[in-house]
């Protein structure tokens, strides 16, 4: 299997071969805590670092490192790190790559347990923590400064969809001396690969897009092999220890497989709900990077392959009317976590991003009447149906 071949095809083949395996169509679930050693000496040089080999599944495990290797494909980057969960990539990641004095710039809006880590951990340690406005690059090339060594932001953002340029908020922080991070959980590397746009590390929630089916928590990391090899050896084995069981790799293997079927389906049915919404008299404001209203349209054409899964909107009557609908629902669940089969409604203030005070929330962008849709993969008729029976029942018009 080598970079040349589709995205797909990488993501069912890449780094196994059944001929090698006993003929085995599904690679072995290495179920193992540890390794055993031949002799003491082999042992004590697999701790030294002299020689190759899994030593404690807490370092590595064959079956992670098949993840890994695929996910470090997909996302064009040199290694993969497997985790216990999207915060344990992202803790690990800083954790490792921050020291006190440093200064790390974030966007304005961030998952609600990212902006808690970074005020409720890091800030605690002697890390200085700047908020700018990513949306305009112009913004970081104001705020840098010679202590900035992470520029960290997601793309689209959780919740309110905002798109932040990859390439020039990287040339903005390599200029400068600056590592950048970004979490890519929404975007998924099928509609967009960080790595090639300058991002020196990608983190995941691999709950989401990537396992696809709602049924694990897991995290990647995927950077240079010297990065991810410090993350590994520093952020996940010492100071977390935020692994990923063999068991969940497997189920994010096999999420892998149809990922880009999923991102393809999962975008077609997203823009047909986002126009529908768009044009309902009860909705006041519809983000989503397919609609030619959204303010980062031509952002999103560039760097985005498809516009993805996820929707963002506000009703008319603010957050009465945002919960009012979200409890009329019938096919469509309220629950927390996207990137899954069913499609899932949330309301950011009172869940995820309930991390945030409302007054960080007004600073943040993050409206107190916005309601988050993860569109999954159901019929589309059936998931407009669901959401024209719920906002026809509020005070507003009806639409056909
Ligand atoms: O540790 P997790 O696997 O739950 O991942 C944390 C995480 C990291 N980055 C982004 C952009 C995320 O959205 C998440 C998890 N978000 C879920 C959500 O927004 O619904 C978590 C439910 S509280």
């Amino acid at each position: 299997m080598t970079q040349s071949h589709g995205f797909a095809t990488r993501a069912i083949h890449h780094g196994y071969d059944p001929l090698e395996n006993e003929g085995a169509l599904t690679p072995p679930l290495h179920l193992t805590s540890t390794f055993a050693f031949e002799t003491a000496e082999s042992g004590a040089q697999a701790f030294a670092a002299e020689r190759e080999g899994h030593v404690y599944s807490r370092i590595s495990n064959p079956t992670l490192d098949l993840l890994e290797a695929r996910m470090a494909t997909l996302e064009g980057g040199e290694a993969g790190l497997a985790l216990a969960s999207g915060m344990g990539a992202i803790t690990a990641a800083l954790w490792t790559l921050l020291s006190p004095g440093d200064e790390l710039i974030v966007d304005r809006t961030l998952y609600g347990c990212t902006f808690s880590f970074l005020h409720h951990g890091l800030a605690r340690f002697g890390i200085k923590i700047t908020h700018i406005d990513m949306t305009d690059p112009q913004n970081l090339t104001e705020a840098i400064t010679a202590q900035t060594r992470m520029v960290y932001f997601e793309t689209p953002a959780n919740p309110n969809m905002r798109l932040v340029d990859i390439r020039a908020v990287c040339d903005i922080a390599h200029d400068a001396g600056a590592l950048v991070v970004v979490d890519n959980t929404y975007a998924s590397p099928y509609l967009t690969r960080p790595i090639g746009l300058g991002a020196d590390v990608v983190v995941h929630s691999a709950t989401k897009y990537l396992g696809g089916h709602g049924d694990l928590v897991a995290g990647i990391a995927v950077g240079s092999a010297e990065l991810i090899g410090r993350i590994r050896l520093e952020g996940m084995k010492d100071l977390t220890g935020a692994v990923m069981s063999p068991f969940n790799a497997m189920l994010v293997m096999r999420g892998l497989k149809t990922l880009a079927l999923r991102m393809e389906q999962h975008s077609k049915t997203a823009a047909e709900v986002a126009d529908w919404l768009a044009s309902h008299p009860g909705v006041a404001t519809v983000a989503y990077p397919g609609l030619a209203s959204f303010p980062q349209f031509d952002l999103a054409q560039r760097q985005m392959a498809r516009p993805g899964g996820m929707i963002a909107f506000e009703v008319q009557d603010g957050m009465a009317g945002g919960l009012a609908l979200m409890n009329r629902l019938r096919l469509i669940h309220r629950a927390v976590s996207l990137g899954d089969t069913e499609t899932l409604i949330q309301h950011p203030a009172s869940m995820t991003h309930a991390t945030y005070s409302p007054e960080e929330r007004a600073h943040h962008g993050i409206s107190d009447g916005l309601v988050r849709l993860s569109i999954g993969l159901e019929d589309a008729d059936d998931i407009l149906a669901d959401l024209d029976q719920a906002l026809s029942k509020g005070q507003v018009a009806l639409t056909a």
